[in-house]
């Protein structure tokens, strides 16, 4: 007889990839352990509650696909869910399901090392305590990890500093100074909802300038909130056999196939529509890496930002002229918050923040007084969450310094060298919609233990005990991922999709760009051929 560990799967992370595995392992019969460094479920959605915070995939699909009783059932009313709307619903799914008894909060990992001799994992916790289980899976968040770049005398500052990855549960802005560094997808929210409250002075600290679409926020009424009910198993069939799973219809037309005229008609079909990944990829096929497709709906975004703008000063501020090729953005009311007097933008790529007194410094000398400086500076993606954590695998390697230069895992859920272990939304894993992602993922690996469970008998001795990724197919995997994203324009772009948005970091490629659809079928090609590239041991 083998020994037994504490728990048969521990699993790090309460946001939407853990919630989902600890039910599918709880399901499968396990004895299972949830530990989340935060005080609550929510993950993204518990930390980032800034004001303006919401989804920008749509309502119907930032949700999980499994359980169409709630799906039917579960109330929303609006085309985008903000980041209340979305703690409420996965807290809901937690209570639903029973499953905050496995749940620990307030416990962060700080190390985990694999056990040969057992075949099984040792968590270690930041207050010291070790827990053992048979399997590891990091639920730890692509965008968890906050980039908190370093200003020069930040410490003299004596005003209120803040992260949005890192929200205060309160705070009071009401005739302050308030001062804005960022302007991605979580500046450019930010912006608009505080422009609305009684601030003084907003100003916004811009380093790139940014193709912001509209997102098309409105109310769904009770008839079409009807139609999506009676269809739902056609519309996860639908999106899970896409490529980005945001729920349009995917363009397969080249932008140049078609005349002038139709381009125009179908940007401002799109632009009406709403929605950044509609706007990127329902129009035309070939935005994203065709130079000249790119250029021109850069121009007709340009133009629209201009019809916006009242002070042609103010508004070639914001003009970006550079690849349309980062994570789409949309917004609801961005541009027009500019055509206040109280609002505005500082270029800091031509004069660079210097440092931090009084207020903000710049190059050029100038030095803006501010009450609240708020970095809405993004995360250190993919891995960054991975660096607080020494791993150490079978061989007494540890997971940070293997993916120093290069962060690598096959599939996105496994790398070679750290048995039983297996992340959500790992490195290399497809660039779409999230939650339809991490539910792939996450069957997937809750199969792939299935599996080794089966295989796995106290008569059998240590037979089926380990799982491990194969570095052959880790390579053939790495090599896709870079074939598949060679040809685009978003890897000539410095953004965090590529680690390129963090001081010191070298990029890398982070991601699959082959599709939903694509992986999908390579996980299915892989199962089918006996779990192909991983071994059983
Ligand atoms: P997370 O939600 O990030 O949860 C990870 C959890 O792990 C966190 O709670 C963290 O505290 C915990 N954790 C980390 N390290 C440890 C440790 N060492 N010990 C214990 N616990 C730990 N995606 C989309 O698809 N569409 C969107 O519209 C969208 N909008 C977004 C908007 C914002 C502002 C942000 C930040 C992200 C957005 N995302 C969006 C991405 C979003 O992160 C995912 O959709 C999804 O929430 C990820 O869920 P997750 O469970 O994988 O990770
Ligand atoms: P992003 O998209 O990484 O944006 C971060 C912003 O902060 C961006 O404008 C950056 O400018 C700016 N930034 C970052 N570091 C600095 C420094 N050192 N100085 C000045 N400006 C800086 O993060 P978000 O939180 O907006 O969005 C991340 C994802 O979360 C988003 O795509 C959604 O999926 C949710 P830059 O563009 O690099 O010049």
């Amino acid at each position: 007889m083998h020994q037994k560990p504490d728990f048969e799967a521990i699993v790090v992370g309460a946001g939407f990839g853990g919630i989902y595995m600890c039910k599918k392992l709880v399901d499968q019969g396990m004895s299972v352990k949830v530990i989340e460094a935060a005080p609550d479920v929510g993950g993204t959605w518990y930390w980032n509650r800034y004001p303006g915070a919401l989804s920008d995939t749509r309502s119907f699909l930032y949700r999980y696909s499994w359980d169409l009783e709630d799906l039917r059932h579960y109330p929303w009313n609006r085309e985008y869910l903000k980041q209340p709307d979305i703690l409420a619903y996965l807290r809901h799914v937690v209570k639903r399901h029973s499953l905050r008894q496995y749940m620990e909060f307030n416990t962060e990992m700080r190390a985990a090392s694999f056990h040969p001799e057992h075949n099984w994992w040792t968590v270690t916790l930041k207050s010291g305590r070790e827990l053992t289980s048979r399997y590891l899976i990091t639920a730890i968040g692509v965008l968890s990890k906050t980039n908190f770049p370093e200003i020069a005398d930040m410490s003299s500052f004596k005003g209120e500093i803040y992260h949005t990855g890192h929200w205060p549960s309160s705070y009071d802005f009401t005739d302050k100074r308030v001062g804005i560094i960022g302007n991605g997808s979580t500046g450019v929210q930010l912006l608009t909802a505080l422009a609305d409250q009684p601030i003084k002075h907003l100003l916004s600290f811009q380093r790139t300038p940014q193709y912001v679409v509209p997102a098309g926020d409105t109310d769904v009424s009770p008839e079409a909130r009807q139609n999506l009910d009676n269809r739902w198993e056609t519309i996860w069939g639908q999106v899970k056999d896409s490529t980005f799973g945001f729920g349009f219809a995917e363009s397969a037309r080249p932008a140049f196939s078609v005349s002038a005229e139709e381009r125009e008609r179908v940007f401002e079909e799109a632009w009406t529509s709403g929605g950044g990944f509609n706007f990127m990829f329902g129009t035309f096929c070939d935005i994203s890496y065709n130079e000249e497709a790119n250029k021109a709906v850069a121009e007709f975004i340009r133009r629209k930002i201009r019809d916006k703008m009242h002070d042609p000063v103010k508004a070639e501020k914001l003009m970006p002229y550079g690849w349309y090729a980062r994570r789409p953005l949309c917004d609801t009311g961005y541009y027009e918050k500019f055509n206040r007097p109280n609002v505005d933008i500082v270029d800091i790529k031509t004069n660079p923040i210097m440092g931090m007194t009084k207020g903000i410094r710049t190059a050029d000398g100038a030095e803006y007084a501010l009450d609240v400086v708020i970095f809405a500076t993004g995360f250190e993606a993919v891995d960054g969450s991975y660096k607080r954590i020494s791993i150490q695998g079978a061989s007494g390697e540890i997971l940070r310094d293997r993916w120093s230069e290069e962060p690598t895992s096959y599939l996105g859920v496994s790398v070679p060298g750290f048995p039983n272990m297996f992340s959500v939304l790992g490195p290399n894993s497809p660039f779409t919609n999230q939650p339809p992602l991490i539910e792939v993922q996450v069957e997937f690996i809750s199969d792939l233990i299935s599996r080794a469970r089966q295989v796995a008998s106290p008569q059998q001795g240590t037979k089926g005990l380990r799982i491990e990724a194969e570095p052959s197919a880790l390579a053939r995997w790495v090599q896709k991922c870079d074939e598949l994203s060679a040809p685009s324009l978003f890897r000539r772009t410095e953004s965090w999709i590529f680690g390129a948005n963090v001081a010191g970091k070298k990029p890398s490629v982070l991601f699959y760009f082959g599709g939903l659809a694509n992986y999908r079928e390579a996980l299915q090609d892989i199962i089918q051929g006996g779990y192909k590239g991983f071994c059983i041991v």
